[in-house]
């Protein structure tokens, strides 16, 4: 059985400050798609469309990761001054991808930064600042907990629960942005205590999942539920290659 490709949207970092950025993607999530059966392939952080539609018509399913924080224009919003670093050429990238992917039917996972990149392409808009922004409510761990930061309930009937075959979870938790109104055609797929929303998914028949916390380093480190997110993934991903 040939291997479904998997396209992972890659970020920008600086490794030496007289040089140009180096674009790539954290090893973990090249080693989940591994794991789940799928051939990762790293698409260039370039806000170019037609390159992007070209390496998406190469792809059966496309990795959001997480990262920077997305321009809170593309949600019309000014931004705060909670807001965190921001790279634009990463959110023209993401959208061509995203849009690529979904003219195709493509399943799209998106992590973190990528369930948030998902809601906005929704039409959907983000907390800026989660503490800055909800105030009222217990502070979201913003864990330094690498392993398990809180609890996520998981909504039933959805490709989440179908998924991990899960109520609920443990999640490690590393966002200081959320989902704030669903992007349309998406529902939420998992909430924590204070009703902040977890993951997102979309309502179609296709395969479009986010989740807010960090399932990669999670099963790096053992965590077997969160395996199965990426099966579900690479395993839509293989109906689309064959
Ligand atoms: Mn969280």
């Amino acid at each position: 059985m040939k291997l479904p490709r998997i396209l992972l949207a890659s970020r920008a970092a600086m490794d030496d400050a007289q040089s140009t950025p180096l674009l790539g993607v954290r090893q973990s999530y090249l080693d989940c798609v591994l794991q789940a059966g799928g051939y990762p392939f790293i698409a260039p952080r370039i806000g170019d469309q037609k390159l992007m539609e070209d390496l998406v018509g190469m792809a059966h399913g496309v990795l959001l990761p997480g990262g920077e924080d997305v321009d809170p224009a593309r949600y019309n919003q000014q931004p705060s001054p909670h807001l965190g670093a921001v790279d634009k050429e990463r959110d023209a990238c993401e959208f061509y991808v995203l849009e690529a992917a979904r003219k195709r039917g493509l399943p799209i996972l998106g992590i973190c930064r990528g369930c948030q990149v998902l809601n906005v392409a929704f039409g959907g808009s983000l907390y800026q600042d989660i503490n800055a922004e909800r105030p009222h409510l217990p502070g979201h761990g913003l864990g330094d907990d690498f392993e398990h930061a809180h609890d996520i309930r998981i909504t039933s009937s959805t490709r989440l629960h179908a998924a991990l075959g899960l109520e609920s979870a443990h999640v490690n938790s590393f966002h200081h942005q959320a989902v704030k109104e669903l992007g349309k055609g998406l529902v939420a797929n998992a909430h924590d205590d204070t009703g902040l929303i977890e993951g997102i998914e979309g309502t179609g028949p296709e395969y479009v999942v986010g989740v807010q916390c960090h399932p990669e380093l999670l099963v790096g480190r053992g965590d077997g539920v969160w395996e199965r997110l990426f099966l579900s993934f690479v395993q839509a991903s293989q109906k689309i290659r064959s």
